[in-house]
């Protein structure tokens, strides 16, 4: 419509309110043609490859991308259409009797926008509803055809592609990434024999020992009903009143009050499958297996006070972590570990394998690795991918085999079950990010929101019509172990799962000093924030079980009294294997000492010393390490002799807690500036308090000093330097490769 062609207003009655010019036809919005859509991608056809293979992907190559290739759209260079492919000639109004006058009801463009718009939310997830995840591979080191046909351990250097998502538990979609909490680690691997997905956490063991529980655990956890409090945080009455009466809680408390349930990264923690699988051989023989993820950056953690900071000034803080890094193509990797184990060794164990609150020790069972995760490739789309990602506990492959692990049995229910309210009926396995790349055929049909289009009229089996197809796979197909069962129908638990304390010691005792008083000061802050007091005692008397050096400090911590140690189920419990694992404390995987991906704050005023702030970072960015030039403000900043630096980030856009440590370098006016910015104290204090790594050269040593900062020569993440700046960089690398300095702590904190 070309807007100057008439005269005359559409709305007669108010042409001078509104104008002439505003008053006339509609504007028209700028027009261009779409391209020929032949040769478009956004169109789908069953003729286009779909990417699909049957085979392994070649090394280096993830098929999964191929797949996905037939579904992803890309509007550049195309006009606006409809839904049904309408070009829209006006995006901005809708259609009226007049300018001033009804919006009419025959406004199609509309009301499919509207609509489309009012229904774009789905249920989140009931628990692990804020997620991240990532595209990438797993490659086989090591074959393991001697103990399982699965198709991902095959033979060395075959690649599987995958799909991880990260999750915490507790909190609501929009909740914020640093909540204590467990971390969900689930994998789908897409193999040529159909998708396996491993569903794990960061934390090998789990509150509840039978799926029966499940509810009830889940219902304490999350927000209380009556007034929805407190979001993404364990720290509430009902929690506490829920596993102080399921002493089966008490190891996975332990992980949960540990740093473990606040990493630094997704990166950076472990995952395990939890339960006791099974490998089964092509001979049909069968051994039990549990599996583990190990970071290559090493297992580190927040602590409490940084963790909360970090919820403030970024909630996406973990999610944020793991994009840059794919998107700056350092995608993290962990190796995967099995343990491996037969019936009869199980048998001898002190505990069940079959209990999801136990783990294997190392000591009993290795970790042999076999392969590696790497994930190197971001979603294209959050929700298209990472919120209709549906993984499932029962999605085995042949050489996999499930235990009776009564909690295992609950899960192999419910993933598939929650799905059909979540993504709206039976097909979600149609959805791109869900369908296997092994071709699927079956005589399953209909339901909300079918893609295939089945031809022919068969959809039985047995049948001749269509030649027998599909047809039983018999021994090629994927055919259960068969675990000979006996015994009555009961409910009720083994003997050895009312063994609820062993393991919870040992990880006690596993800790280092510093990991101690971490876990009892969680304990003790949490159960702060419990006001019913009974609740606090029984706690406590419980924890009496697990050690009682423990359980003073939680009391003391509390200002109660030591409470008398809660009867236990079984009077006389079997003698564990082993009374300390080192492999249970987090340093044990202090990772490959790469400080690559850490980010460090330079601290920058006006009058700064350039050389020094140059010489330093170029020496970090050499190493890999993410930096930013932190000034009183974002812009460049005068610095010493008329040099100009850039400043990046602010003392109140990125505060201390986002990053792994700190220099001030030297330049008297700046470091003046500096001291008398409460801001920049609180920067360092902050800081160091956390644990991390602090540099303060010339002159910017006097901001230490100023923040209250004791210099200590026994503390080696605090550096107070003079000098050539280029030569101090080698030591804040080696006290950065360290993570953190928790040796500096003192309770309560000094500084
Ligand atoms: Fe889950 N769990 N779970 N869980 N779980 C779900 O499935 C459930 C358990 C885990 O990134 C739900 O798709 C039951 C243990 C992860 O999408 C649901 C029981 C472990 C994820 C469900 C457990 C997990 C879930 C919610 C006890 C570690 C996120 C939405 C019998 C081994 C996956 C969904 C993702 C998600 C049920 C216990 C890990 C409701 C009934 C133990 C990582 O189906």
């Amino acid at each position: 419509v070309d807007a100057t062609a008439s005269a005359i207003p559409h709305n007669t009655g108010k042409a001078v309110e509104y104008g002439a010019e505003a008053a006339r036809c509609p504007y028209a919005g700028t027009a261009a043609r779409a391209p020929d859509s032949s040769a478009g991608a956004s169109t789908l056809s069953e003729g286009e490859a779909s990417g699909k293979t049957n085979g392994p992907a070649a090394p280096g190559v993830n098929a999964a991308g191929g797949r996905l290739e037939r579904v992803r759209a890309d509007a550049t260079g195309q006009a606006l259409t409809t839904n049904q492919g309408v070009r829209v000639s006006d995006n901005q109004h809708s259609l009226k009797a007049g300018l001033r006058g009804p919006a009419l009801l025959k406004d199609f463009v509309l009301r499919e926008k509207i609509t489309h718009f009012d229904h774009e939310r789905i249920p989140e997830r009931i628990v692990h509803a804020r997620g991240s995840a990532a595209h990438g591979y797993f490659e086989c080191l090591r074959p393991l055809t001697d103990l399982t046909m699965a198709a991902p351990f095959a033979e060395k250097g075959k690649r599987t592609p995958v799909f991880v998502r990260f999750s915490t538990v507790a909190g609501e979609r929009g909740s914020k990434d640093t909540a204590r909490d467990v971390r969900g680690f689930a994998v789908k691997f897409y193999t040529e024999e159909g998708n396996w997905d491993l569903v794990g956490n960061n934390m090998p063991v789990f509150f509840i020992q039978d799926a029966m529980k499940f509810p009830d655990l889940v219902h304490a956890v999350k927000p209380e009903p009556h007034h929805g409090m407190p979001q993404a945080a364990s720290a509430h009455d009902t929690f506490w009143d829920f596993v102080s009466l399921m002493p089966e809680s008490t190891h996975m408390l332990m992980w949960l009050m540990s740093d473990r349930a606040i990493p630094r990264s997704f990166r950076m923690m472990q995952g395990f499958g939890v339960h006791t699988f099974r490998f089964v051989n092509a001979a049909g023989e069968s051994r039990l297996v549990k599996f583990h993820w190990n970071p290559v950056l090493g297992t580190h953690s927040q602590v409490w006070d940084e963790a909360v900071k970090v919820s403030g000034a970024d909630p996406d803080f973990h999610r944020r972590d793991l994009w840059e890094a794919i998107d700056a193509g350092n995608g993290p990797q962990w190796e995967l570990g099995v343990q491996v184990f037969t019936e009869e060794e199980a048998e001898r164990f002190s505990f069940d394998v079959l209990d999801a609150t136990k783990i294997v020790p190392e000591e009993l069972a290795p970790v042999v690795p076999v392969g590696r995760l790497v994930l190197d490739r971001n979603p294209d789309n959050f929700f298209a991918e990472t919120e209709q990602v549906a993984f499932c506990a029962a999605h085995v492959i042949p050489g996999l085999d499930f235990t009776n692990d009564p909690l295992l049995a609950g899960r192999i229910h419910s993933y598939v079950d929650t799905q059909i309210s979540r993504l709206g009926g039976p097909n979600f396995h149609e959805i791109p990010i869900n369908a296997p790349l092994a071709s699927v055929q079956n005589n399953q049909r209909d339901g909300m929101h079918r893609q295939a289009i089945h031809r022919g009229r068969v959809a039985y089996e047995p049948n001749s019509l269509a030649g027998g197809c599909p047809f039983q796979a018999g021994m090629d197909g994927f055919v259960s172990f068969p675990e000979p069962v006996a015994g009555d129908e009961l409910r009720g638990h083994p003997e050895k799962f009312a063994e609820h304390y062993n393991q919870a010691t040992l990880f006690y005792a596993s800790q280092t000093d510093w990991e101690r008083r971490h876990i009892a000061s969680a304990f003790a802050f949490e159960l702060s924030k419990v006001t019913v007091l009974a609740v606090r005692r029984r706690m406590v008397a419980s924890l009496r079980n697990v050690a009682d050096e423990l359980a003073r400090d939680v009391a003391d911590g509390l200002g109660m009294d030591l409470p008398d140690p809660m009867p236990r189920a079984i009077a006389d419990p079997p003698r564990p294997e082993v009374d300390v694992s080192p492999a249970l404390s987090l340093t044990a995987r202090p990772g490959d000492g790469s400080v690559a991906t850490r980010k460090i704050a330079i601290l920058v005023a006006e009058g700064v010393d350039a050389k020094a702030v140059s010489a330093i970072a170029d020496a970090l960015i050499g190493a890999g390490v993410v930096v930013r030039l932190v000034g009183q403000r974002i812009g460049p900043v005068a610095a010493e002799g008329g040099r100009m630096v850039d400043a990046d980030a602010s003392l109140d856009n990125q505060p201390s807690a986002l990053f792994d440590g700190a220099v001030a370098p030297g330049g008297g006016p700046a470091a003046e500036r500096l001291r008398a910015d409460g801001r920049a104290l609180e920067f360092l204090r902050d800081a160091y308090r956390h644990g991390k790594t602090l540099m303060g050269m010339g002159e910017g040593k006097q901001l230490f000093a100023a923040a209250g900062i004791p210099p200590d020569e026994a503390d080696g993440g605090l550096l107070l330097v003079d000098g050539e700046p280029g030569n101090s960089a080698p030591m804040f690398l080696e006290a950065l490769a360290r993570h953190r300095h928790p040796e500096r702590e003192t309770s309560p904190p000094a500084v």
